[in-house]
């Protein structure tokens, strides 16, 4: 665990090794077969739903749980005795549920946590996944491309980060989300060093936490942050990319969001004073910061 760890500043710096909550984790299994759709009166049998044998799920297949996307999209989860098998994305129509789209999966990290947002504002909500346990941490972001028929490209892969949750957010309060992503590369999760923050650097970046959750980023709410993502974040010593959607896939936009940067790199010049921080770390990072607000 982190020297810091207070909500309030958890969107912008939150602890790496912070795992997700109960909430977000403990799945209710319901009976195979018969399924109570979240948010909906309706129920529906999915047994009957699942004549094409190619999806996951049979009437022997436990269902962890299914959410309603909206956008008449409903998710749902599976598991045999004792491991996951994949998620299935179904539409409805005429008060049956056509699977439509899945995601096969028995690793030992499967997918945990899912959130719908439109990143595209094409007007269909996207899908991103959590998935990992342990010190394993990823993130993907599928595109609603959803025909009405099953097909692989009803949602198709934009962005992957394979070391680290990565935070849905609005940083600069125009309405489009964001993806700040920790900045490291490759597979292996990295735990960042550890640092202090003063009372004053601390109340600062709950202003911040304030200003963007709350004030510019009014939109937040509705791509479920605080509730999602108050506890994933890129950690203050972390060399952050914020990547945004652009032309079918998600670049690294860095140098777009100024702002932000100086914001972060004030920050680090405070904590820099204050010697039981490592200011050879800190000084490197605000050397990669002020590269990253130029654009190549
Ligand atoms: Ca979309
Ligand atoms: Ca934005």
């Amino acid at each position: 665990m982190k020297t810091v760890s207070a909500i309030g500043i958890a969107l912008l710096f939150a602890c790496q090794s912070c795992s997700t909550t109960s909430e977000e984790t403990t799945l209710a299994v319901e009976n195979p077969g018969t399924v109570s759709v979240a948010e909906s009166p309706q129920t529906f049998n999915l047994e009957s739903s699942l004549s094409n044998s190619a999806v996951i799920g049979s009437s022997t297949n436990k269902i962890l749980s299914t959410d309603t996307i909206r956008d008449n999209l409903f998710l749902s989860q599976y598991v045999s005795e004792n491991r996951y098998l994949g998620t299935v994305i179904w539409t409805k129509e005429n008060e049956t549920f056509n699977p439509i789209w899945q995601d096969k999966d028995s690793s030992d990290f499967p997918p945990h946590t899912f959130s719908f947002v439109d990143f595209d504002r094409d007007g269909r909500k996207d899908l991103t996944l959590y998935f990992g346990q342990e010190e394993v941490y990823g993130t993907e972001v599928y595109l609603n491309q959803s025909s009405k028929d099953y097909r692989k490209e009803n949602f198709k892969l934009a962005y992957q980060n394979w070391n680290d949750y990565s935070v849905i957010v609005d940083i600069d309060g125009d309405g489009v989300p964001e993806l700040l992503d920790s900045g490291y590369e490759g597979t292996e999760h990295v735990e960042g060093p550890e640092f202090f923050l003063t009372d004053d650097v601390r109340e600062q970046v709950h202003q911040k936490y304030d200003q963007i959750a709350r004030v510019e980023g009014a939109n937040n709410f509705t791509f479920n942050m605080p509730n999602y993502f108050k506890v994933f974040n890129s950690f203050v010593m972390d060399s952050i990319k914020v990547f945004a959607y652009d032309n079918g896939r998600f670049t690294d936009k860095t140098c777009m969001y100024t702002d932000y940067l100086d914001w972060r790199i004030g920050i680090l010049k405070q904590m820099g004073t204050d010697n039981r921080n490592d200011s050879k770390r800190i000084n490197e990072l605000i050397s990669y910061l002020e590269k990253k607000k130029t654009c190549n």
